[in-house]
């Protein structure tokens, strides 16, 4: 895999840091596998959470601190906001997860941040950061290609004779 764009994308890095169990530094293919797994296995929710727990964790001590928070928010926002707005960001969603006060945020206050919304924290993230205006401009579109649920309509045929 060599997409020139994703290697010097940061959060990218957070990703493959995240699949790489065994901390080689590269993502061999049994990692890229299990990874993948994860993320295809219809009752894995609970799996898909600590994965992406894993992401924010940056330094890995199992909590996600104000400055996990920061560095991979940086990453995913990159300069279309300034620090100050972006502590702002990380201040308020900590402040809103952290419900027993120590100031981090842990696996399953992070889980229910995610089961409160509805929606994964990066979807939530994104609704702030458009909440505080200046949309970015040049920004890549929001990954993910999932096509919205098709209902299925019958079809019925009338003939006039
Ligand atoms: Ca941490
Ligand atoms: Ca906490």
């Amino acid at each position: 895999m060599a997409i020139p764009e994703l290697e010097h994308n940061p959060l990218v890095r957070r990703v493959v840091d995240t699949f790489d169990t065994n901390r080689s530094g590269e993502v061999d293919f049994k990692e890229f596998i299990q990874a993948l797994n994860i993320f295809v296995k219809p009752d894995a929710e609970e799996e898909k959470l600590k994965f992406t727990f894993k992401i924010y964790d940056v330094d890995g001590d199992d909590y996600i601190s104000n400055s996990d928070l920061f560095q991979v928010l940086k990453a995913m926002v990159g300069n279309n906001l300034n620090d100050t707005q972006l502590q702002q960001l990380v201040d308020r969603t900590i402040r809103q997860g952290d419900k027993d006060r120590d100031g981090v945020l842990s696996f399953n206050e992070f889980k229910l941040i995610v089961m409160e919304q509805g929606i994964g924290i990066t979807d939530r993230l994104r609704v702030e950061l458009s909440s505080l205006g200046s949309p970015p401009s040049g920004s890549p579109p929001a990954g993910g290609s999932s096509p919205p649920p098709s209902s299925s309509t019958s079809t019925s045929n009338s003939n006039q004779g």
